[in-house]
């Protein structure tokens, strides 16, 4: 049997890069995207060493038409169709995200609300809808929502509300797409050590690797065994929502750290 295709987004780092790479491992061929093309080669290369047919589209999530054309070009590649007779798009793991501060929401800046809200919700929005159309009953769509995303905590609002958004949204999708037998699973994610702490302290080494002292973070790798997990479930089972904690989280804020 052929393989299965699944489009990644964020695939350049943390849990989409690691997603990738478990997943070709598992059989799977991959569309790997993000902005930074020459670090989604690098993963590519790795995952054709684990036998998967692999493409790679650069462009920002941000552009509705960059996006449009961007799933559009992969698909062409893949030779995937929107017609009965065609291949079909199995999996798309929605992952690219950030935040971007953290602070009062009254101390916030107008561009990284921008870039939270533009990625965060508008761009999944722009990449759900471009895929849809290639995929069938049987295909699964997987939003990264985050603990955000059930709770807010301290200095987190517009991210924390971009992730609610995207909470609101799998509930949506799953609803306005169950006619068509495709399911929509959500993970949500606690504490994790990716970029994503450096872009959200704009490059500011030492406030990203305090975020993780003191405690056993989450690692990519734990999202991506997780990612696996639910698109491997038999057809007739849909993993709606997965939270997934460091142990040392018991909520958005309360997280146990032992300083020396
Ligand atoms: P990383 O920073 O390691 O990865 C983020 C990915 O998103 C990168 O591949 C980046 O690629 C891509 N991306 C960001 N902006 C854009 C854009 N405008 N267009 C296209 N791609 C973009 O962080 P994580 O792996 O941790 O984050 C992945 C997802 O998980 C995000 O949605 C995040 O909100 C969520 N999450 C993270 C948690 C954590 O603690 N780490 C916990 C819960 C959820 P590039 O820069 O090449 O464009
Ligand atoms: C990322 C996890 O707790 O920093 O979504 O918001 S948290």
């Amino acid at each position: 049997m052929s393989r299965p295709w699944v489009l990644i987004s964020g695939a350049s780092s943390g849990f989409g890069e690691a997603s990738a790479v478990q997943l070709a491992k598992e059989g799977w061929n991959l569309l790997l995207t993000s902005r930074r093309e020459a670090r989604l080669q690098d993963v590519a290369t790795v995952c054709r060493g684990e036998g998967a047919e692999v493409y790679v589209g650069a462009w920002d999530m941000r552009d509705r038409e960059a996006t449009q054309h961007g799933v559009d070009a992969l698909m062409n590649l893949a030779h995937l169709g929107t017609g009965p007779e065609a291949d079909s798009l199995t999996a798309l793991v929605n992952n690219a995200g950030l935040a971007v501060g953290k602070g009062p929401f009254h101390e916030g800046l107008d561009d990284d609300w921008d870039r939270m809200l533009d990625t965060n919700v508008k761009g999944l929005l722009f990449l759900a809808r471009a895929c849809v159309p290639f995929m069938t009953a049987g295909s699964r769509m997987v939003n990264m929502g985050s603990i955000a995303g059930k709770q807010v905590y301290p200095g987190g609002n517009v991210y924390c509300a971009s992730k609610h958004a995207v909470d609101a949204l799998s509930q949506a999708m799953r609803i306005d797409l169950v006619d068509r037998g495709i399911g929509v699973s959500q993970i949500c994610p606690g504490a994790a050590e990716t970029e994503f702490s450096q872009v959200r302290f704009k490059g500011d080494q030492e406030a990203a690797e305090a975020v993780y002292r003191g405690f056993d973070p989450l690692v990519a790798q734990d999202i991506a065994e997780a990612v696996a997990f639910v698109l491997s479930r038999p057809p007739h089972v849909c993993i709606n929502d997965l939270v997934i904690m460091p142990t040392a989280q018991a909520s958005a804020h309360h997280l146990y750290k032992v300083t020396s």
